[in-house]
């Protein structure tokens, strides 16, 4: 059993608004632990390649509407269906960095009003990530960096919303970093936290489940 969960991969969440840099710095990270050599793979919610993604695709791109329920039960739908593959992936010792998951999901429908207690109801038996980290960012700071593509949620009086969601979501295991520093050294922040996780789930930490 111990055996088992010895040397597991790291279960690794960046989350944060849009245009925190979240995207630019998963992929920067991934580089770094490949190039020392460890197992580790970037994945990211939504993942629109499946079914589901697709649906959820759509209804981000604004070419479909749905209720707000519906789509918050489909982006936690779009999870479960990874959740088998992502349990043998890190128990076969790969660390997985993913580009927002459940928080994104309480966050950005309770932002639209949805209780955050419903909200979080679907996600219970997900896995619980290892570590999560937040890219801090004002949502002004963020829109001026310009970019925000056309996307259903990417306007600023939306992601004012949204950050308040992520403050009420965030409690003391979150690591939070200054997304407004450079690149570089977001980077360096980041290499060191994560590391840091990694050794800990090589040592033997146990897996757990969404929603304490
Ligand atoms: P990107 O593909 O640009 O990251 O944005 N979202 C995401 C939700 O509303 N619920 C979720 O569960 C997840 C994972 C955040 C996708 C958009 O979808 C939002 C931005």
């Amino acid at each position: 059993n111990s055996d088992k969960s010895y040397s597991r991969g790291a279960l690794i969440v960046l989350e944060g608004l849009d245009r925190c840099g979240k995207t630019s710095q998963c992929g920067r990270l991934l580089s770094y632990l490949e190039e020392l050599g460890h197992a580790v793979e970037l994945w990211r919610f939504p993942d629109r390649n499946t079914g589901v993604g697709q649906m959820i695709s759509s209804y981000l791109a604004n070419e479909s509407h749905l209720d707000d329920h519906a789509i918050h039960l489909l982006f936690s739908a779009n999870r479960w269906e990874k959740r088998s593959l992502m349990e043998s992936k890190l128990r076969s010792g790969t660390t997985l960095i993913i580009d927002r998951y459940s928080f994104s999901g309480v966050a950005f429908s309770s932002a639209k009003g949805l209780d955050v207690e419903w909200c979080k109801a679907p996600e219970a038996g997900l896995l619980a990530p290892d570590l999560v980290v937040y890219l801090d960012i004002s949502p002004e700071k963020a829109a001026e960096r310009g970019g925000y593509g056309g996307e259903r949620y990417e306007k600023l009086e939306f992601q004012k919303k949204v950050a308040q969601s992520y403050k009420t979501l965030c409690d003391a295991t979150w690591k939070i970093v200054d997304a407004t520093l450079s690149m570089e050294d977001v980077e360096k922040q980041l290499r060191q936290i994560v590391m840091d996780c990694m050794l800990t789930c090589q040592k033997g930490k146990p897996f757990s489940e969404l929603w304490q």
